[in-house]
């Protein structure tokens, strides 16, 4: 059913791969390097699959040369990475380590001689252990100044060159990971603490936002958010109160205090009635209007089927499926509000999750509604086992139609009138998932490494290597 002609992907169409620096680093003591929660989290037993950690990840601070000689053969017009915040400051604060400068410059540079535009992010997950050890880290308000300084050294450093910065990687998810669910650093359970870390984090936000518009540095500068749309399962208006319920909650709690500076009255509503709600002062109400954003990077996955939750006897959150075994995750939610449920209409990945093109589209189309931002998709991608040949081939033809169906919703999207600014897949190499260790791959480029060794870590491209090149080629055109 469509009503409108299509549109091209405009020319400067940001075709391109992510990654984050914890996920394929390693070099985790070189050259200055201090240790970020992610080092210490990962010697906890039981914390990640098989015990993996990012020692060595997939080598890329030494091997970095030869993987963006990779991209330019592959054709990327941008490169998403993330500084390692204790590259730069070691200790969090204090004392540059010029090293670290060093090493981004030079990536920056190889990038850019390559014709690749860098996609920075400020902060993907991997907070320094000193501040962590010292005030708390995001429990303290101390942050929103260590947080700015460290943002305004690299736009001060890598500003000349960098146009497009992203602030917070998936906020929702470091903070409901880490002061919820127990799965990532500092591992907390407690819902006041993590709102009022939540609300920290958005101060930290707004904060080097603001900066960087006050220091008119040249491009722009967004957060991404993992937006995973919410479909209520039928008609029953109780399944749409629930679905309305579950945008609030997951979605708008971010996203309208990033771009409006307030949150969704009736989520601060149920809070200040469980005795949850964030303490917000008239300052914090000021600088989270001052911070708006540029654009919205968008790190979609995935939708949500929504069933209504009784407050009594409901299902409460569940744990994710860290195994690879299809059909292992439950029905997850909170009480009174909503819960997840199957999608008839969907299959999911061995990972359980919901493979859904369309709501690529819905995710790009509401957004825009509702934020009138531009929006730079910032990850998207499948995560599946791959299967490396005796020739060294990878038949991925599971990923190829997966990202094929995806930029398809996007062309809809672009035809739909949302201004798309680009599209860098999660990711360009394979590389450490956080909780999955080397077994959920994601990347253009095979690694032969596994969790018991990192061998000799070559590349190896995959056939997706080669479609995702025509299509950048094609910019596009055929689908
Ligand atoms: C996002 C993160 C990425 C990446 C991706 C895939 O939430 O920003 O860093 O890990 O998810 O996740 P996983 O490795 O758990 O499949």
């Amino acid at each position: 059913m469509e009503y409108k002609k299509m549109s091209h992907f405009p020319t400067d169409f940001l075709w391109g791969a992510s990654s984050a620096a914890y996920q394929i680093e390693g070099a985790y003591r070189e050259d200055g390097k201090g240790l970020s929660v992610w080092d210490k989290f990962v010697r906890i037993p039981g914390k990640t699959f098989k015990g993996t950690n990012g020692d060595v990840a997939v080598d890329h601070y030494h091997r970095f040369k030869e993987d963006v000689a990779l991209m330019k053969e592959q054709g990327l017009k941008a490169y998403r990475f993330s500084i390692a915040w204790t590259r730069i400051f070691p200790e969090g604060k204090g004392q540059v380590n010029q090293k670290g400068i060093n090493f981004y410059n030079r990536l920056i540079d190889e990038l850019i001689a390559n014709r690749i535009e860098p996609v920075v992010t400020l902060y993907h997950w991997d907070l320094p252990q000193a501040l962590q050890d010292e005030y708390g880290g995001w429990e303290s308000r101390e942050i929103v100044t260590d947080f700015t300084n460290y943002a305004k050294t690299c736009f001060d450093a890598f500003g000349d060159r960098v146009n497009y910065w992203v602030s917070l990687n998936e906020q929702n998810v470091f903070i409901s990971h880490g002061y919820q669910m127990e799965s990532h650093p500092p591992a907390v359970n407690d819902e006041k603490r993590m709102y009022a870390a939540n609300h920290i984090a958005n101060l930290a936000n707004a904060s080097a936002i603001k900066t960087f518009h006050d220091g008119h540095y040249q491009g722009g500068i967004g957060p991404s958010f993992a937006y995973s749309p919410g479909y209520a399962v039928n008609g029953d208006p109780k399944n749409q109160v629930a679905a309305t319920n579950y945008e609030d909650y997951a979605a708008h709690f971010w996203m309208d205090v990033y771009v409006y500076g307030r949150y969704p009255k009736m989520i601060y509503k149920w809070l200040t009635e469980r005795g949850t709600a964030p303490v917000i002062t008239e300052a914090d109400r000021a600088l989270l209007i001052a911070g708006k954003p540029d654009f919205m990077g968008l790190n979609y996955y995935q939708t949500q089927t929504i069933a209504a939750n009784p407050l009594v006897g409901g299902v409460g959150l569940a744990a994710e499926n860290n195994t690879g075994k299809k059909g292992t995750s439950s029905e997850s939610g909170v009480p009174g509000m909503f819960k997840t449920t199957n999608n008839e209409f969907l299959k999911q990945t061995d990972w359980d999750w919901n493979i859904d093109p369309e709501g690529l589209r819905i995710a790009l189309r509401r957004i825009d509604s509702r934020y009138d931002l531009p929006v730079l998709i910032t990850e998207n991608g499948l995560g599946a086992y791959d299967k490396l040949e005796e020739d060294h081939q990878i038949h991925d033809d599971y990923r190829i139609y997966f990202i094929n169906e995806h930029i398809k919703a996007i062309k809809e999207a672009i035809s739909d009138g949302v201004k798309v600014i680009g599209y860098t897949t999660w990711s360009f190499t394979d590389l450490l998932s956080w909780s999955n260790g080397y077994q959920k791959r994601y990347g253009f480029v095979y690694i032969d490494r596994d969790e018991e060794s990192a061998k000799e870590l070559k590349r190896y491209r995959k056939d997706s290597f080669y479609w995702y090149q025509k299509v950048i080629q094609e910019n596009g055109q055929y689908l």
